[in-house]
């Protein structure tokens, strides 16, 4: 198995009702990292997210139903395990993320890290509301308390992978809503070893965001009785 810059890298698209955004976002990366394989999970989407998917000539994975995120990250990674690839990028489908920003990624990995984390405000220039800045800002002093680790952007959704945690995220990536914020904390305390790194980001491009503000408070409490009531139970220890 090859590592560094030869491994064999393929960009994750979790997708949910992205057809919007989505042409654009494949044709980004087959003009920025032509190198790169791409799959794409279409969530139990209803509109043409798999159609576009299949007219780029992209791999799509289809959810027979609505897993949410984490179920879909979950599925691309599997998908990535079983055909032999050693690093896998989670990439948006809805025009956030940026194909120029991958490198800065992937050379994190090269320098060693199993899982690297691009921070939209670590970068500057990135706003959020108020509301939300203020659950981003309990989030960080929660990975802080839980890990002795300081993250500027706990829920980024752009990240790289490699093995040996690549085949974990298979079958332990968490799938309840929240997902980036648990796998940073378990990956942490499994003893591998996550980085940080500044990545520019977009707003979204178009479609509808995941944030429902009334599922938040639900969805805080469930994340820290899972943090909390089981310390190490979701990603294995580091092989
Ligand atoms: N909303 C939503 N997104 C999903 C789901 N399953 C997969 N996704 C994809 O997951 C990615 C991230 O979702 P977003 O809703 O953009 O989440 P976010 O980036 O944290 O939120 P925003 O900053 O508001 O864009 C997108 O590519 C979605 O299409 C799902 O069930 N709901
Ligand atoms: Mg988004």
């Amino acid at each position: 198995m090859s590592s560094g810059p030869d491994a064999r890298t393929i960009v994750v698209i979790p997708a949910f009702n992205e057809e919007e955004s989505l042409p654009a976002v494949l044709r980004q990366l087959r003009e920025v990292v032509p190198e790169l394989d791409v799959v794409v999970v279409d969530d139990g989407s209803a509109d043409g997210t798999a159609e576009v998917a299949r007219r780029a000539g992209v791999p799509c994975v289809p959810l027979p139903f609505n897993l949410g995120i984490g179920g879909a990250l979950r599925a691309g990674y599997r998908f990535a395990a079983d055909n032999g690839y050693e690093r896998a990028v989670q990439f948006d489908a809805d025009g956030q993320h940026r194909a120029d920003q991958i490198a800065v990624l992937l050379a994190a990995l090269d320098d060693g890290a199993h899982m690297a984390c691009g921070s939209r405000f670590a970068a500057g220039g990135y706003e959020v509301g108020r509301g939300r800045g203020l659950a981003m800002a309990l989030l960080r002093v929660g990975v802080r308390l839980l890990t002795g680790r300081r993250f500027s952007d706990t829920s980024s959704g752009f990240r790289a992978v490699q093995q040996p945690l690549l085949d974990v995220f298979a079958t332990e990536y968490p799938v309840e809503y929240m997902d980036s914020v648990e796998t940073l904390v378990n990956a942490c305390r499994a003893g591998y070893e996550v980085v940080e790194v500044p990545t520019r980001m977009r707003e979204r491009a178009g479609g509808v965001p995941s944030q429902r503000p009334f599922h938040l408070a639900y969805h805080y409490a469930r994340l820290l009785v899972a943090l909390l009531g089981s310390p190490r139970r979701a990603v294995p220890t580091r092989r």
